[in-house]
């Protein structure tokens, strides 16, 4: 009975430490995918439709709390059985547990708007509790029908041995509840931390743009299958930032400031930007990092305050030359002012897509700067704005390698064929997209294995900021194929071959992709 008992607790803290370690890492990575909430998502949905209903009356608002206390007991209930299960029989419980995972994996990936970290999660979870009980099992539990090992300690008797054993074995299961029940605590926090600010963002009212983008002409979009969407799915839409945990900064109590070389310093509230007249733009925006025909770029429809008009509140002192922008958990990018006060239309963004910034990308407020890598000059979770010198001051990534000015480089990429593709043999559409903010694109050109290059048709352009669609039809024999991709600028600047990497700023040469007619 007693040995029995020993093993469902093993059970239940192995599965405990590794569950509450999962989440931990879940509300780090991604605060609004928890393995256990998506678990009990999908549960709640296969109720009944009455089912569902009844028990949201009965519960009332306590329904949440009522359910996932049901739904951590009947996985208590659950892992007692894994463990029960693998003093029966050696390696099951271990695979109930792995089912349990599986489940995990299952739920995350039902959520709608799932991001692949959300993924690690459930796999750390699984693979935690299975180790844990393997080695408790080992360390501590019988491996023979029924029994416990009884160590022999120093030649002592297996009997009094016995029990040093059982001391231990309970001290190791109340440090993992312990554990468990921290890292448990401090995935709430974590995620509660983020998800107020997620309720805060939901009742945000963004103002309509004083000057609206026009509307999407229908020639701007191509009909191919493959090509990336004009418009990124801001869900899809590439992330890149140094911050481990995402800021999760409350708009309420959020103010941008101006300070450095300034007549006078400013500082406002996220409803006084609100206030202010606001743009919409189209701009697409991309990472030093990005590799020829990577996918670390993406177009949105950006809403915000132009940069000049505040600068222009605030008074820029001659002499200044950069505004280094700093981010609530510290990044900077070092901009040139120039860049923030010419024509272009930089703007402290707050709406992407027609909602208020997703937290990921930098909610209350941002920083867009058309033709500038995001690295020097897209500072998410922007506090403040300070005027000074690229002499005096530089951004993050200058000190470790990359360059103080990062000017997008011209690129074009295809979409499709797929490199790698095995295409139908025959007539064929190639299809991508070319950009170069600031300066647009006037022309692309593809080349299959070694040919002439030949003229693609370009979409209408939603303007010089964004990435525009090509296509370009082709006629691919069986076997073997080479494409390339170039693109022509709005100044007739043809996109250089040389081929660079990312590294100090920006990576050049033509994309290429092999595939193979059949
Ligand atoms: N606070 C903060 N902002 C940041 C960064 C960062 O690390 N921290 N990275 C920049 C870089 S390198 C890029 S390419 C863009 C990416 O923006 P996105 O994640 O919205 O696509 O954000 C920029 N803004
Ligand atoms: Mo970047």
């Amino acid at each position: 009975m007693e040995l029995r008992r020993y093993w469902g607790l093993a059970g239940v803290v192995c599965v405990g430490v590794g569950v509450a370690a999962g989440e931990l890492l879940a509300a780090l990575l991604s605060p609004s995918d928890s393995p256990v909430t998506a678990v009990g998502q999908v549960v709640i949905g296969m109720l009944p439709g009455g089912t569902k209903e009844w028990a949201i009356h009965l519960f009332g608002t306590l329904d949440k709390t009522v359910f996932l206390t049901t739904m951590v007991v009947l996985m208590a209930l659950l892992a007692a059985a894994a463990g029960l299960l693998e003093r029966r029989f050696r390696g099951a419980g271990l695979v109930l547990v792995g089912l349990f995972g599986v489940a995990g994996i299952a739920a995350v990936a039902s959520r709608p708007d799932t991001t692949p970290p959300a993924y690690f999660a459930p796999v750390l979870a699984a693979a935690a509790a299975m180790g844990l009980l393997a080695w408790v099992r080992g360390r501590f539990l019988s491996q023979g029908p029924g029994g416990a090992r009884t160590p022999q300690r120093g030649g002592l008797p297996a009997a009094q041995a016995r029990p040093t054993s059982r001391r231990t074995f309970l001290a190791y299961m109340g440090g993992g509840a312990v554990i468990a029940v921290l890292a448990g605590g401090a995935s709430t926090l974590f995620r509660q931390a983020a998800v107020a600010v997620a309720d805060v963002r939901a009742k945000v009212r963004l103002p309509l743009p004083a000057k609206a983008a026009p509307p999407i002409p229908a020639d701007a979009r191509l009909d191919v299958p493959g090509i990336s969407a004009l418009v990124t799915d801001p869900n899809n839409f590439y992330r890149i930032d140094t911050a481990l945990v995402v800021p999760a900064v409350n708009s309420d109590s959020w103010t941008l400031k101006v300070t450095g070389m300034v007549e006078r310093e400013v500082t406002m509230t996220f409803a006084e930007l609100l206030a202010k007249p606001m743009v919409e733009l189209y701009v697409t925006i991309g990472c030093v990092s990005n590799d020829v025909g990577g996918g670390l770029v993406g177009n949105a429809r950006w809403l915000g305050w132009p940069v000049r008009e505040l600068l222009a509140e605030a008074g820029v002192k001659p002499g200044a030359d950069m505004v280094l922008s700093t981010s609530t958990d510290g990044f900077t990018a070092g901009t040139p002012l120039e860049a923030m006060t010419d024509g272009r239309s930089a703007m402290i963004a707050v709406g992407m897509d027609g909602a208020p910034l997703p937290l990921v990308h930098g909610y209350p407020a941002r920083l867009v700067v058309p033709g500038l890598y995001g690295y020097v000059s897209a500072t998410k979770w922007l506090a403040e704005l300070k005027v000074t010198t690229f002499a005096a001051d530089q951004g993050y990534w200058t000190p470790l390698g990359w360059s103080a000015l990062g000017p997008m480089k011209t690129a074009s990429r295809i979409d499709t064929p797929r490199n790698q593709g095995r295409p139908a043999a025959g007539p064929l559409t190639a299809a991508g997209v070319a950009w170069s903010p600031t300066r647009g694109i006037s022309a692309v050109q593809v080349q299959l294995d070694g040919g002439p290059w030949q003229t693609a048709t370009l979409a209408e352009a939603l303007n010089k900021d964004t990435w525009v669609q090509w296509k370009a039809p082709l006629v691919a024999g069986a076997g073997h194929h080479e494409l390339k991709v170039r693109a022509v600028d709005g100044s007739g600047t043809v996109q250089t071959a040389d081929i660079a990497p990312p590294a100090p700023n920006g990576a050049t040469g033509y994309h290429t992709v092999q595939f193979t007619a059949a």
